[in-house]
């Protein structure tokens, strides 16, 4: 056999980069950038080759396994699809739809075959309890999104190759690779702004990889973005009101000053740790910036006010007159347009249809937030949680207080993990489906290419043939749907009909379906041809027709969003600051919680440290590399310590994804390396007032030298 190139995209992260992999006889020989792919241009970052130890992994389960006891069996395709199809159905029958619960976690957003068939598999179990990673992550994003403009899915994203002046807050691009904003080479970008003559302003708890190479650091108390939001608008309306730009037509006003009332740069500056005179300074350049884009993350998210921040976001980039043009915050226009086909179907998103039965707390997007799911399979009641679908999940070790969801885990009737690995979560379930690896399935970029800052599109099939009998995800999901069938005779064969109509097609089928109908008319051969991908041009002006508000409006200030700040202002008025509060961290060698089996990736020294300011660290006797005690409302648990004025007093850091060295989890190196995981110490009732999204960043914690 000869040497062969194959190009497609890394799909671990959402940068979307082009790689280009050298493969002999089914062996991989090396994965490098794609210098030809227009979007990445030879950009990969070092999780890339994790792709080749994925690929290569010996944990990496191959057959689908039963769990008798604590002993698992290989069993058949057939014997597991039977019996996880069975189960699912006979708690239904007993007791009710709502019995069965579901969560998905991240990667299902890298996996187009997931995203297409996954709806159909929740659909045909029917419950209201669905749940996923969204609710400890990108939520705010999405409600902003669907109250202002109309569709959930409708994101803006910062024009960064145009801009002047990019605000980034609570977001380490240069470690995450970005997110809710696709950007290969985030650094390349922010060093282009730079060489243009612009300006980059980063503003973190931690002086971050990404506050390294920006132009300004400034840090701020977690939790207290909200007091510097509105503090900016407050310079707006009553200091530099003649600067402010008229609101274009389609824009709903609303009384600005009604929402900054009393938020001055002064009382900001108390809570945040701003100076009042850098927030008035940060209000004139945003205003006088040629144009300027303000881009939030996890850090304004996943916290308490993380609904009204990403909104108040929105907000400050519009009425700077910096939305929907070059620079600004602009929409892209992918070949597939996901936003369009689903409202075409009347799907756009919704709020609070229904509540979680235990909390109350509101539905989003037919989900309901997942800091809920163990108290609903530990409360009993009608209506109890009795069975669990995981689909490319680890809740475990991704959602608050791991030790409660442990207890409840442990008490389902039956619970089933389509997963690549036996790990702290799918330890617990009665049946693992395994899907082959990434690089034994075709690829396309369905959600990432819509949050793209270029508009693009690529399509990449199969590198390597899967294993003989080996599924898809989407394979795995049309074989239960296949057995779930149930109602009338009528209503079995519809069904039946649609599930093969669909079978056939597959995925890349449905696809070119989808191409066709796109804004560029693409089609799957088209793409095929176009190995490192295609350019679809900058991203370009379209308000206020692609607006999905029925009004065809932009909602500037919906009253759910006036209600909600009503009701934290007390909060805000009041000093609500925290003596010692806990934040997240990411790696850039790291993936939330399921790429440490990586040998190469994982190397070096342990990544699991608490930093802590070297005044907190005397205040509380604490050693450097010293052994920690941190406790919450819910949890402890013991790491080492790393003294750093990386982050500032008051604030300790630890990253999320660790905790392997488990009973009964399987994967080698990642146990070694094992770790402590962050989430027994985030709480489930530490919550975002609007969205219930999880509010991991920010947590009250206490620390405590531990002498060994
Ligand atoms: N290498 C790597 N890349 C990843 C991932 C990974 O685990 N590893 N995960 C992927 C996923 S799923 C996501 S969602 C993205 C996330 O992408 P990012 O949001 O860029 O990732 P984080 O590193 O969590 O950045 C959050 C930042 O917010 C800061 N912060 C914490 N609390 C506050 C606060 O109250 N206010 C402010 N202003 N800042 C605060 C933290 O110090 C941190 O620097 O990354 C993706 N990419
Ligand atoms: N404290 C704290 N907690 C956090 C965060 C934080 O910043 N701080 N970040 C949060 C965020 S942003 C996110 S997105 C979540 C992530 O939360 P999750 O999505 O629950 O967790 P992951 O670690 O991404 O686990 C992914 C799982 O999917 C499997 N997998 C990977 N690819 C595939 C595939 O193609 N098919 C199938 N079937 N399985 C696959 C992996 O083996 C792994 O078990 O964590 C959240 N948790
Ligand atoms: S930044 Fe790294 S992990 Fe993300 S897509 Fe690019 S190469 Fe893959
Ligand atoms: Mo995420």
């Amino acid at each position: 056999m000869t040497i062969q190139t194959h190009k497609r995209t890394c799909s671990l992260c959402e940068a979307t980069c082009g790689i280009e992999v050298r493969h002999e006889d089914g062996q991989i020989l090396s994965i490098k950038g794609d210098k030809d792919d227009p979007f990445s241009k030879g950009y990969i970052c070092p999780k890339a080759t994790a792709l080749q130890d994925l690929h290569e992994d010996p944990d990496r389960l191959r057959l689908p396994m039963i769990r008798r006891g604590d002993e698992w069996h290989e069993v058949s395709w057939n014997e597991a699809l039977d019996y996880t199809a069975s189960e699912l159905m006979r708690i239904r029958d007993q007791h009710g739809r709502d019995a069965v619960a579901s969560y998905l976690g991240n990667p299902n957003v890298h996996n187009y075959g997931n995203l297409l068939f996954g709806p159909m598999l929740l659909k045909a179990i029917g419950s209201k309890n669905k749940f996923s990673a969204t609710s400890v992550d990108q939520l705010p994003h999405h409600m902003a999104s669907l109250q202002m403009l109309g569709h959930q899915l409708l994101q803006p994203v910062a024009d960064i190759d145009r801009t002047d002046f990019l605000i980034i807050i609570g977001g380490n691009p240069l470690a995450s690779n970005g997110s809710m904003m696709t950007v290969p080479d985030f650094r390349g970008r922010i060093k282009g702004i730079q060489a243009r003559g612009g300006r980059v302003l980063v503003i973190d708890p931690r002086a971050t990889e990404t506050a390294r190479v920006a132009d300004e650091h400034w840090f701020i108390r977690p939790g207290q973005d909200i007091q510097l939001l509105l503090a900016v608008l407050h310079v707006w309306v009553h200091e530099l009101s003649a600067q402010l730009p008229a609101l274009p037509d389609y824009v709903t006003p609303a009384d600005l000053s009604a929402i900054c009332a009393g938020m001055t740069p002064e009382h900001a500056a108390d809570r945040t740790g701003i100076s009042a005179e850098a927030i008035r300074q940060l209000a004139g350049d945003w205003l006088s910036a040629e144009s300027a884009s303000c881009y939030g993350r996890m850090g304004v998210s996943v916290q308490q006010y993380g609904g009204l921040c990403q909104w108040l976001i929105m907000v400050l980039n519009i009425v700077s007159g910096n939305f929907d043009r070059e620079g600004g915050l602009m929409l892209s226009h992918p070949a597939v347009d996901l936003p369009a086909i689903l409202a075409a179907r009347g799907s756009r998103g919704n709020f609070n249809r229904y509540q979680s039965r235990v909390r109350g707390l509101p539905e989003f997007g037919g989900e309901l937030p997942v800091s809920v799911l163990a108290e609903e399979i530990l409360t009993s009641g009608e209506g109890q949680v009795k069975a669990l679908v995981t689909m490319a999940g680890n809740p475990v070790v991704s959602t608050p207080n791991s030790t409660q969801l442990v207890t409840a885990l442990d008490s389902l009737e039956f619970m089933v993990s389509i997963d690549y690995y036996l790990n702290e979560t799918t330890r617990h379930a009665h049946v693992i489906l395994p899907p082959c690896g990434p690089l034994e399935r075709d690829h396309y970029d369905l959600i990432f290419n819509s949050f793209a800052v270029r508009n693009v599109a690529k399509y990449a099939p199969a590198l390597f043939p899967p294993d003989k009998g080996a599924k898809e995800d989407w394979q795995i999901i049309h074989g239960l749907l296949k057995r779930m069938g149930r109602g009338s005779l009528k209503t079995r064969l519809q069904g039946r009909l649609v599930l093969g109509i669909m079978g056939w097609m597959k995925p890349s089928g449905i696809l070119n379906a989808m191409l066709k109908r796109g804004p560029y008319k693409l089609t799957l051969k088209q793409l095929k041809a176009a190995s490192s991908g295609m350019d679809l041009g900058p991203l370009r002006p379209c308000m206020p027709e692609r607006l999905f508000t029925r009004d065809r409006k932009l909602h500037l200030a919906p009253d759910l969003y006036l209600e909600e700040l009503e009701r934290v202002r007390p909060q805000l008025l009041a000093k609500n600051v925290e003596d010692l509060v806990l934040i997240g961290r990411r790696h850039v060698r790291s993936n939330n919680s399921w790429l440490h089996n990586s040998r190469r990736l994982i190397k070096g020294p342990r990544r699991d440290r608490l930093m802590i300011h070297p005044e907190d660290a005397e205040r509380f006797g604490i050693a450097e590399g010293g052994t920690v005690e941190i406790s919450s409302r819910v949890g402890k648990l013991v790491t080492e310590a790393e003294i750093t004025e990386e982050v500032m007093p008051g604030v300790v850091s630890l990253p999320h994804g660790w905790g392997h060295n488990v009973d009964g989890v399987r994967l080698e190196t990642a146990r070694e390396a094992g770790g402590v995981n962050t989430n027994v110490l985030t709480d489930d009732a530490r919550l975002d007032g609007l969205t219930g999204n999880a509010a991991l960043n920010g947590v009250p914690v206490s620390v405590a030298a531990v002498s060994r």
